[in-house]
């Protein structure tokens, strides 16, 4: 991980002052996490011999304009859980001292880019980067089922889009067609390059919204979704390994479970990380898919409805198919949204998704994804 010069820790520090802590002085602070859109920094502040730990977050204000709304989401849904007796972060106030334009939450910076940030307590937990055994998912599984439990009876409508459509696949195919007429227009090469993608997504474009009409129709519910449910996105206690909570509630929004669920299992199941060159290794487990389902179902109880089991393939095929249409379009737009570290890494990340998306068709075909879900 790249190290922070004396320059970008005297900024960090001067951001840090904006914030409602004084129980020290800041002793460490170093860059944090491995997410695609936020950057984030560990403080760690010392008083004698305490020490006190928080996160600071550069918000992608790109990706999420409106952080006053992302903010009100947050703490709204964070002071649910709390108040019904689970744990969760905690949001850090700016100073009566510091500009608020955007709510009591959130310091906009003095630099050229007029940076958004917030701050919030560190709890120390495990997190799994990465799968290590079936169990893992498994947990995983129960994991965002006790978030769901955990949202119970809060009110959905309450809640703003802090991403319009972020699930609406059949919308992002729109997006995808239309970078791709610009750019057809622009520059050739670039569209010669992914030839190949636009036509396995365009074949496969008639499936694409079956989640959203479900959802539309009435058929499925709404419900509170997290709607990045990874695995390092849950904290488990360190002594007893249960789930703590979920972090990284940015994209919280009314939606179908089945997004959740879609996601979890495309980024737990895959063989081949979300990152490979090649697609070589791609293939969907079912080992995982399977241990994933088992606990999701467990934890859910008779919470989920027939017509939702009985979607669970599909939803992983469509948001599989929606994380590689969402990277092609970055990759065609010149990669405006995901971090990247050279040109051609989202067309790569896209090959890897669509490549899974192959392989869950083939095992949905074969019916090997039904048998674990006791649904016809
Ligand atoms: C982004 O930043 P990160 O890694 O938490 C993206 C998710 C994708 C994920 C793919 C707001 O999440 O939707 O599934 O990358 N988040 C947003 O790795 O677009
Ligand atoms: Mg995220």
């Amino acid at each position: 991980m790249a190290r922070l010069s004396y320059a970008q820790i005297q900024l960090i520090t001067n951001i840090v002052n904006q914030f409602e802590i004084d129980e020290g002085t800041i002793d460490i602070i170093e860059l944090f996490g491995a997410g695609r859109i936020n950057q984030t920094f560990k403080i760690t502040l010392r008083n004698g011999e305490k020490r006190i730990e928080y996160l600071l977050q550069n918000v992608n204000h790109f990706v999420f304009p409106n952080t006053k709304e992302l903010m009100e989401n947050l703490t709204m849904v964070t002071e649910y859980i709390r108040q019904h007796g689970g744990r969760s972060v905690q949001y850090i106030k700016c100073k009566k001292t510091t500009k608020m334009i955007n709510g009591p939450y959130i310091y906009i910076d003095n630099t050229m880019n007029h940076r958004h940030w917030r701050m919030y307590n560190y709890i120390d937990a495990d997190v799994y980067p990465c799968i290590i055994n079936p169990h893992h998912a498994y947990k995983l599984g129960e994991a965002i089922a006790s978030f769901y439990k955990s949202l119970d009876g809060f009110d959905t409508h309450q809640l703003r889009d802090t991403i319009p459509d972020f699930h609406n696949t059949p919308k992002r195919f729109e997006a995808l067609a239309v970078s791709g007429l610009l750019d057809s227009v622009n520059d050739v090469n670039r569209m010669a390059d992914v030839k190949e993608e636009i036509k396995f997504v365009v074949e496969r474009r008639d499936k694409l919204g079956i989640i959203m009409d479900a959802l539309e129709k009435g058929e499925i519910p709404y419900r509170v979704c997290h709607n990045d449910p990874k695995l390092s996105n849950v904290l488990f206690d360190k002594q007893k390994n249960t789930p703590i909570c979920m972090i990284d509630l940015d994209t919280i929004m009314p939606g179908s479970c089945l997004f959740d669920v879609g996601d979890a299992i495309r980024s737990i199941a895959n063989m081949a990380s979300e990152d490979d060159k090649t697609t070589e290794n791609v293939s969907l487990s079912v080992e995982l898919y399977e241990e994933f389902v088992k606990g999701y179902l467990d934890g859910m109880g008779d919470k989920l409805i027939d017509k939702e089991k009985k979607l669970i393939p599909m939803a992983v095929w469509v948001i599989t198919m929606e994380l590689g249409i969402r990277f092609l379009k970055d990759h065609i737009d010149r990669n405006v949204y995901f971090k990247i570290e050279r040109d051609g890494e989202n067309l790569e990340r896209a090959r890897i998704q669509f490549a899974l998306a192959k392989d869950i068709e083939r095992k949905i075909q074969e019916g090997k994804l039904n048998k674990i879900l006791d649904v016809h």
